[in-house]
């Protein structure tokens, strides 16, 4: 079933005459409203009414993090103080926070886009969600929530952490969908085990998975340990929260972009030049509809391809690759890039290993070092020594094989590494330390 069918099915070329006129709505509002983007647009001679096909938005200025923190905190915000009715902030593990700011309206609209979001996962108004991403200034609890109650289901507002607890209210209150990171899914499986609860046993059907890269041999691991269908869910609070894309239970196969709310672009990182469909790029959004804080051309830093080819499940909007990972994470160790998503995928494929892993990153000398920590799996954990050097060694000649890199891979006790209640943390830079 599809939530709201004009608007997800429209054919293509009436979805970007409304992209048009929101698009030229939107400049002329943030050229009257918020001095930054008047200046920026004064800057580069352009005006408001030189928006006359999608093409010219190339026109228009970037938007990146750091002008957010340069107008911290409301300096971007569009509307009056009192027309706002919510704020929220990013976690700010890169730097200062962000703060954005919704109206009653931006509200309303993320309700509806989250409502659809569930819908695409195979959710429906007779379900209960288990919603256990954090609430507060984090986007993921509360738009979850609202979206979940705009759909018509029962919400159980857990939030993050009490793990246990979680465990047990999976059990008695039987939820159909569960909305978390993908990284608690798995410490949850894990928690059940400790206590005897198989989570694939549970009516559990449905999980939406997001705020952090994941890969699709994750995705194998959580559907066999919680018997559920997972479900990719994007978003950032810069350009509203989750349900800004989401997988279809259909297909599972990228993305689609909530295309007459958000206009997406893929750019090259280095130029800013536009990259051809199918090709990877940056991804840029700029919010048609958003009143709080309208966005232009804001660069996420993630990495993505666009596909605008019809999907089975008869939605039109355009779909995103699973994002491998944002270009500020892209390790560069000895001149070679590598994700740590890549690493995960050769972790996660190998037999005795769990997806707990961290990477650590060390200068010594002039160079780079790279050291790979990942967890043994309980029946690996009682193995051989000979067995457990056998196992690094593989992998370290995959690493090198497959990512050309050469990695120190140390192989740690199960449960050794910290679990997270949200974003797991998966690199340790200390090239930057003392
Ligand atoms: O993480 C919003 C969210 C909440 C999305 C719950 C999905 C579910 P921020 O804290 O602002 O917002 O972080 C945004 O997280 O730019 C990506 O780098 C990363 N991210 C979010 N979803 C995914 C995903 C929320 N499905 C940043 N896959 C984004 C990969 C993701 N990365």
């Amino acid at each position: 079933m599809i939530y709201d069918i004009k608007n997800e099915t429209m054919p293509r070329e009436d979805l970007e005459k409304l992209q048009l006129k929101r698009l030229r709505a939107l400049c002329e509002r943030v050229y009257a409203n918020v001095p930054f983007y008047r200046k920026k647009f004064d800057e580069l001679g352009v005006k408001p009414h030189d928006i006359q096909s999608l093409k010219d938005i190339s026109l228009l200025p970037f938007t990146v993090k750091q002008d957010l923190r340069d107008q911290y905190p409301f300096g971007m915000f569009s509307v009056p103080k009192d027309q706002i009715v919510r704020i929220h902030s990013s976690s700010g593990t890169t730097g200062k926070a962000t703060v954005v700011g919704y109206t009653q309206r931006d509200i309303d609209n993320w309700g509806q886009l989250m409502a659809r979001s569930f819908m695409a996962a195979g959710a429906t108004a007779s379900d209960s969600v288990h919603n256990a991403y954090g609430y507060g200034l984090f986007t993921g609890g509360l738009g979850a929530h609202y979206g979940a109650e705009a759909l018509g289901a029962t919400v159980i507002p857990i939030s993050g952490g009490a793990t246990r607890r979680q465990v047990m209210l999976l059990k008695d209150f039987a939820p159909d969908v569960i909305c978390c990171t993908p990284s608690y899914a798995l410490f949850l499986a894990e928690t059940g085990e400790e206590m005897g609860i198989d989570i694939k046993e549970l009516p559990l059907r449905i999980g939406i998975f997001g705020a952090e890269p994941w890969t699709d041999e994750m995705r194998l691991q959580i559907e066999k340990r919680l018997g559920i269908t997972a479900i990719d869910i994007y978003g950032l609070s810069e350009i509203m929260g989750p349900g800004v894309a989401i997988e279809c239970w259909q297909a599972q196969n990228g993305l689609h972009i909530q295309e007459d709310h958000f206009l997406a672009e893929t750019i090259d990182p280095e130029t800013g030049e536009p990259v051809g469909p199918g090709e990877e790029g940056e991804l840029v959004f700029t919010t048609l509809t958003k009143e709080g804080i309208p966005l232009i051309r804001y660069r996420t830093r993630d990495l993505t391809t666009l596909d605008t080819t019809p999907c089975k499940c008869g939605r039109t909007t355009a779909r995103m690759k699973r994002v491998t990972g944002r270009s500020d994470d892209m390790l560069i160790i000895r001149g070679v890039n590598v994700f740590p998503s890549q690493i995960e995928s050769i972790l996660i494929e190998t037999e005795g290993l769990t997806p707990h892993y961290q990477l650590i990153v060390e200068r010594k000398g002039n160079l780079d070092t790279l050291e790979i920590q990942v967890e043994v799996s309980d029946s690996m954990f009682s193995d051989e020594i000979k067995n457990l050097q056998r196992v690094e060694s593989k992998v370290m000649k995959n690493i090198k094989e497959f990512l050309g890199v050469t990695a120190r891979v140390r192989l740690v006790n199960p449960k050794e590494i910290e679990r997270s209640m949200g974003k797991a943390k998966r690199i340790i830079d200390k090239r930057n330390e003392g």
